[in-house]
């Protein structure tokens, strides 16, 4: 496997993947396929080798320039999707084009050129738990989502399923939880907070900050995928997650206390509407199928070290601070 398409890999997660395999597989060339939408950032790649890496500028859901790439191409990692929830609240449709019918344009090449597609999607498909409940998500949870935005990754997980199964596509799925680390869009929470405090901005917690999430070190889910992508059984779906679980309150004071600030020195703010409540990650299946094992597994230090990342890259994100700030404003958060 040496040419492979990162979509999305401009964005956060796939970003990472990128550096990640550049670094761990030598003899692969990865062609990105971004369109370059609020969240993608071409800086996200910046000091990789040029002769391994090109960069296309387009969308997943514009079949001639899919099916253009995916010809030439040994397998397809699909990040590229709208990935916060809050946004598909106040305007669900991009969610529907990009993560729906951009994933359909996907598989129909993938299909039609006989290449491995991994489909990257979310615990969020599940639902969430009661806080006091001792059950995790697995691979045979019955999907549950809350939100457009949830709706359409699970949405495309099925059609992912249905190719496998009706065209015989050769796919695996990976639902991952919370990731947090650098690259990361400073609308999603932990950037959020950490560049309030940078901005001299009171964090903002919703409602109480008793909902948990299960926070994984980007680098893990970079691992965990290529893990999949090499090893994993085809049609199969693999969970990934760290032991990770943290209510928000808990997160937040972490982040005041790592930043030498009053661990109670922020604002409860408008919940979410529909906010899960909790997820949690069971991945025995990948740790005992495939030998995979998390390594960023210290939360406080991973938590250290993605402040000392945003206080060290302020000119990435200064930019965009004032409007994602506004726009959160106008909802009440
Ligand atoms: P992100 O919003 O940071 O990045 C998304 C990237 O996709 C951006 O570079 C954007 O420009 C690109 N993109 C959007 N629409 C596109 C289109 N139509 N064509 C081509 N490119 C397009 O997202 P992220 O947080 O890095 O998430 C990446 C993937 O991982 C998503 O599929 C998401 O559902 C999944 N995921 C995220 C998390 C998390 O904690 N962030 C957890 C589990 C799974
Ligand atoms: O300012 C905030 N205050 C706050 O309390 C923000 C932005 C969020 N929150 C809460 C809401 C959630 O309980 O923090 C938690 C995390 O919020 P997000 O960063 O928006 O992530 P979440 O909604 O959990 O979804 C994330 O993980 C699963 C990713 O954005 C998804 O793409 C992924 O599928």
């Amino acid at each position: 496997m040496q040419n492979i398409i990162v979509t999305g890999g401009a964005g956060f997660i796939g970003s990472n993947f990128v550096h990640h395999v550049i670094a761990e597989r030598p003899d692969w060339h990865v062609t990105v396929l971004d369109k370059l939408t609020y969240a993608g950032n071409r800086a996200n790649l910046e000091g990789l080798p040029a002769d391994r890496l090109t960069f296309v500028h387009g969308d997943i859901a514009d079949a001639e320039v899919v099916d253009s790439l995916v010809a030439k191409a040994n397998a397809v990692v699909h990040y590229a999707a709208e990935s916060h929830n809050d946004n598909s609240l106040q305007n669900p449709r991009p969610f529907i084009d990009t993560n729906l019918t951009g994933t359909y344009t996907l598989l129909e090449a993938v299909r039609r050129h006989d290449v491995r597609f991994h489909h990257i999607s979310t615990d969020e498909v599940y639902g969430d738990l009661q806080l006091d409940d001792p059950a995790r998500f697995t691979e045979h949870t019955p999907y549950n989502p809350s939100s457009p935005y949830s709706s359409t990754k699970a949405g495309s997980d099925l059609l992912v399923r249905a190719w496998v199964r009706s065209f015989g596509v050769r796919a695996t799925i990976s639902n991952c939880s919370n990731n947090y680390g650098p690259y990361q869009h400073i609308e999603k929470f932990i950037p959020r907070q950490i560049t309030n405090v940078l901005s001299g901005i009171r964090p903002k917690l919703y409602g109480a900050g008793l909902n948990v999430r299960d926070w994984i070190h980007t680098n893990d889910h970079s691992s965990a995928v290529l893990k999949v992508l090499e090893e994993g059984r085809i049609g199969e779906t693999y969970l990934i997650g760290a032991d990770g679980e943290q209510n928000n309150k808990t997160v937040v004071e972490l982040i005041l206390e790592l930043m030498g600030k009053d661990p109670h020195d922020y604002d409860h703010v408008n919940d979410r509407p529909g906010h899960d409540l909790r997820y949690a990650i069971d991945s025995t299946k990948l740790r005992t199928e495939l030998g995979w094992q998390p390594k960023f597994t210290d939360f406080r230090t991973g938590l250290a070290d993605t402040i000392a990342w945003y206080s060290e890259h302020e000119s990435w994100w200064t930019a965009q601070k004032a409007a994602v700030e506004a726009q959160y404003a106008k909802a009440g958060q």
